[in-house]
């Protein structure tokens, strides 16, 4: 079941949106503002740990050392057909709204707009003074973070260097279709041929970035940028969760020489595995989209963090 908004009212559905041939359709993100000047103690940041977009706000907050000025909390692992929600009381996976202390991620949705339509996602950039969602696209976020957030500051990971954001935003692009929505593409295909096209596409892509990254440590060079966040997110849930729940069991990430470098090269910069929550990820992936996973059962292996730290 999942849920979403047409005009203000909420929806359920069985299965997520596909188009005629049975592909998987990812909606456009609703809000768009771009911030300037941010102001302390404006901005609050609500993620999913589980979700791969949303863990890229948080790696680049962390990165490039942002904490001082965008607060951010998690919602609840589990997404059901009232969508994100919080639980303070859960003993396993706290998790509540910091500044209006909702239930549902979707209370927030509504106070910006309350004719709002569509599907009720993270990550969520909100302006206290605004009282109201400024951004909920996780590019434009890390983008924002990048540029206007970093407000003259020199960070020790300049992960959207001047000079290079055309090769950046490129990077970026490349791997949207194929590997970061890819992924999604072939676990809510609803048609064999839109699968098989999918896990194509995605695995043509992987073994091109294996190629490059065996000749070089990033995507655009020799330094860690907005891309290479964007593929690490992906990666690390390719092996534990992706393989088995979304069908990408074509090869593991492990068995490829320049990607899982790659991910080990990405993971130990100091304060990217402490982004990383993976019993988050698996609760949601494995325990939320009954649709692929009727009994709601959780696949104990592989054990990725151990791997990415030997
Ligand atoms: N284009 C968005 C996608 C965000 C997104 O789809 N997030 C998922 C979690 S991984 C979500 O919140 N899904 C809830 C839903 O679709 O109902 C972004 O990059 O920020």
């Amino acid at each position: 079941m999942s849920g979403r908004f047409i005009e203000g009212k909420w929806v359920t559905k069985a299965h997520w949106e596909a188009d005629r041939g049975g592909a998987f359709k990812r909606q456009e993100s609703r809000f768009r503002d771009w911030v300037t000047n941010p102001e302390p103690d404006r901005y609050h940041l609500y993620i999913s740990h589980a979700c791969p977009w949303a863990h890229r706000t948080l790696i680049v907050r962390r990165l490039m050392s942002l904490e001082d000025i965008v607060s951010s909390s998690t919602v609840h692992p589990l997404m059901g057909a009232d969508g994100w929600h919080f639980d303070a009381k859960d003993p396993v996976f706290p998790s509540e709204d910091p500044l209006h202390a909702s239930t549902y991620l979707r209370e927030l949705y509504l106070r910006t707009d309350p004719t709002v339509s569509g599907r009720v996602t993270v990550p969520v950039l909100w302006d206290r003074h605004e009282n109201r969602i400024k951004n909920n696209e996780s590019s434009e976020i890390i983008r924002m973070f990048a540029t206007e957030f970093i407000n003259g500051k020199t960070p020790k990971y300049d992960l959207y260097p001047e000079a290079h954001r055309s090769e950046v935003d490129r990077a970026m692009d490349a791997i949207y279709q194929p590997i970061n929505n890819g992924v999604y593409r072939c676990g809510f295909a609803q048609t064999e041929p839109a699968y098989v096209k999918a896990l194509n596409e995605l695995f043509d892509a992987l073994d091109h970035w294996d190629a490059v990254l065996k000749e070089q440590s990033y995507l655009c060079g020799s330094s860690p940028t907005l891309a290479d966040v964007a593929l690490y997110t992906t990666l690390v849930r390719f092996d534990a969760v992706y393989y088995v729940h979304f069908k990408t069991s074509k090869r593991h990430i492990y068995e490829y020489k320049g990607l899982w470098q790659f991910l080990k090269r990405f993971h130990r910069l100091p304060g990217v595995a402490e982004t990383l929550h993976l019993d988050h990820v698996k609760t949601h992936y494995f325990a939320s989209h009954r649709q692929l996973n009727p009994m709601g059962f959780i696949p104990p292996g592989p054990d990725i963090e151990s791997m990415l730290n030997t």
